[in-house]
């Protein structure tokens, strides 16, 4: 291990290390999660310490108490960060306390008041026009069928309409000729759309193939970031098309069935 790679812990078998540990920082994370991976990849890119909390979605973990106390979110979601006695849920509010607390590098979140207009101008739009779009192929393709559903393929084709408007609009409004979308580096913004693409080519993995200059934008922030990090942190979503042909992922609990034919009901 390179020094200074040993910055996360995961201490399940060493209860007194772990109450020690419990007065700093946790995160509560599920790499198959887009806001999960950006906030794990924030943290570990910065070396800021921290104990892991592996939430396993699909096992429906996140409604077992033994492994996520109600006390750290009401809606039953990750990621969460507890510092102390702080809890804290929403991914950009982590991403914002953590570039606050530790003081990272000021390119991810400026101080200067118009390059910090443009970050959460990014991500307002973001939460509109790709959280609820991108994640869908991945729920058409793996998630739905392990509960036995199948999307109508009217909602499949809708979907596909979107992604390509909120493709084409990360190029021209955001990207444009900048190397980076908000700045002329390495933002949260960056770092927020690049986990939302991944859950896209996850699934359909020639996909910046066809976004030529999306791709060179992906392999500036991959570059950034660090090939081995990125690997790390992508490698369970981008291996799940492989992991459903293999019949290796788990079959949902029937607690966590409901709440995914909740959430595929609402695919538009
Ligand atoms: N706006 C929240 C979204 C959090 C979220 O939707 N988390 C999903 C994983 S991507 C989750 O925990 N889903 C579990 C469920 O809804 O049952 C954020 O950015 O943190």
């Amino acid at each position: 291990m390179a020094p200074g790679e040993n910055f996360f812990l995961e201490t399940g078998e060493f209860p007194l290390l772990q109450t020690f540990l419990a007065m700093g920082l946790e995160l509560y994370l599920d790499l198959l999660s887009q806001p999960c991976r950006a906030v794990y990849i924030f943290a570990r890119k910065n070396r800021i310490p921290f104990e892991l909390r592996a939430v396993d979605l699909l096992k429906g973990q996140h409604m077992n108490k033994e492994f996520f106390p109600v006390s750290l979110s009401s809606r039953a979601k990750v990621p969460v960060l507890k510092d102390g006695d702080f809890v804290l849920n929403e991914s950009v509010a982590i991403l914002i306390y953590l570039s606050s607390k530790y003081q990272t590098p000021d390119h991810w979140y400026s101080a200067d008041l118009q390059a910090r207009a443009r970050i959460h101008e990014y991500l307002g739009w973001q939460a509109d026009c790709i959280r609820s779009v991108f994640g869908v192929p991945l729920w058409v393709q793996v998630l739905a069928p392990l509960i036995g559903v199948q999307v109508p393929k009217e909602k499949v084709e809708y979907n596909r309409t979107a992604i390509d408007r909120a493709l084409q609009q990360l190029e021209d409004k955001f990207l444009r000729d900048k190397p980076f979308l908000t700045s002329q580096q390495v933002t949260l913004a960056d770092l927020m759309a690049l986990e939302e693409l991944i859950q896209l080519v996850a699934v359909d993995h020639d996909l910046f193939e066809r976004w030529p200059q999306l791709a060179a934008w992906r392999e500036r922030v991959e570059a950034f970031l660090g090939t081995d990090l990125c690997q790390e942190a992508h490698g369970v979503v981008l291996n799940i098309l492989e992991q459903a042909a293999n019949k290796m992922l788990p079959d949902p609990p029937s607690e966590m069935q409901l709440s995914m034919l909740r959430r595929i009901s609402r695919i538009p």
